[in-house]
């Protein structure tokens, strides 16, 4: 056990709320804000631990994170360490996922090693760095799963984007109505480790080689179909001028980011949650930083990310097959 790891030691297995992040230097701030949103919505009465998987995480931004503990919500670290799925991953986004690629980082699959890497958990909750919770996470937690393995929200995206729709239900093959979204998870982990979930991502990338739009969260909605719970609309809302009533966590999904732009909606949410962190000012910062030659990228990547959806939906077979055939 590390320096860093900290919190209460009467936190045991199954009494804590275990909630997963992952992240390296470049999330640390926002990650941050999300941390300090869940902190400010958690009930007194529970206990929670925060579990920061990363890869390169500095020393001064562990410091900081640390300093967000509180009496019931721990801060633990556990860095990737090498192994061969890991490698996997390494080569194919590598080979796979050019630098212009939004989704390069292998960071986006560490959640993919939650249920083999922590045992003593039988259920968590996975959110992205650029999330902020309007309401308690243990909400999410105590969602009952029944025989599903995970809950997560259909994604929204896939509906109104027609290329993300054709590459969807052409190129993965399942229905635009059941794709998900990988950003907010509640996972069985028991059941993912029965699957062997990370050994069966691992194969299909090795085995089929192919380049896909968000390589990760395809993977999920790949390996796990029939076996998703969709998750309720509020828990993983994009933002916008009118949130419902009940919104409970919002998501600053793809390039509409509070730190990067001005007038995003919803961004008055994020800066008060990142006032209480120790990286407001690197926020701010960052958002100055933020430049036009920058803006230009971003709107290219989205531009570059929506033609390969449109081209991949022509292929004709699609990966949903194979996966398939190697179940039975
Ligand atoms: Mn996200």
């Amino acid at each position: 056990m590390s320096i860093f790891n900290t919190g209460i030691n009467l936190l045991n297995g199954n009494k804590v709320v275990p909630v997963f992040l992952t992240i390296s230097n470049d999330y640390a701030q926002y990650a941050a804000a999300a941390i300090s949103s869940l902190m400010r919505h958690v009930s007194p009465n529970r206990n929670y631990r925060v579990i920061i998987m990363y890869d390169r995480l500095s020393l001064p931004n562990r410091w900081r994170l640390r300093n967000m503990v509180t009496k019931n919500v721990a801060i633990e670290f556990r860095k990737m360490k090498f192994n061969i799925h890991l490698q996997i991953i390494r080569t194919y986004c590598a080979t796979k996922t050019g630098t212009g690629d939004f989704f390069s980082k292998t960071v986006y699959y560490y959640r993919a090693f939650i249920a083999r890497l922590f045992p003593q958990y039988d259920k968590a909750v996975y959110i992205d760095s650029d999330t902020i919770l309007l309401d308690d996470i243990g909400k999410l937690y105590d969602i009952d799963l029944g025989e599903k393995v995970i809950a997560a929200r259909i994604d929204p995206k896939v509906t109104y984007v027609p290329e993300f729709k054709g590459y969807v239900e052409n190129a993965l093959g399942i229905p635009a109505s059941e794709y998900v979204n990988s950003g907010v998870l509640v996972m069985n982990l028991k059941k993912l480790r029965k699957l062997h979930y990370i050994t069966r991502m691992t194969d299909l990338m090795k085995d089929f080689d192919v380049s896909l739009v968000a390589p990760d969260q395809d993977y999920l909605n790949l390996i796990l179909r029939g076996k998703i719970m969709p998750l309720e609309d509020n828990w993983n809302l994009e933002p916008s001028k009118e949130l419902p009533k009940d919104a409970k966590l919002l998501h600053f999904n793809l390039f509409n980011k509070p730190w990067h732009y001005k007038d995003v909606a919803c961004e008055r949410y994020f800066w008060n949650a990142a006032k209480g962190t120790g990286f407001y000012g690197d926020l701010q910062r960052t958002r100055q930083g933020f430049t036009d030659e920058m803006r230009e990228k971003d709107h290219a990547k989205v531009a570059a990310l929506i033609e390969k959806a449109g081209e991949l939906a022509t292929v004709k077979k699609p990966i949903i097959k194979f996966v398939d055939k190697e179940k039975n």
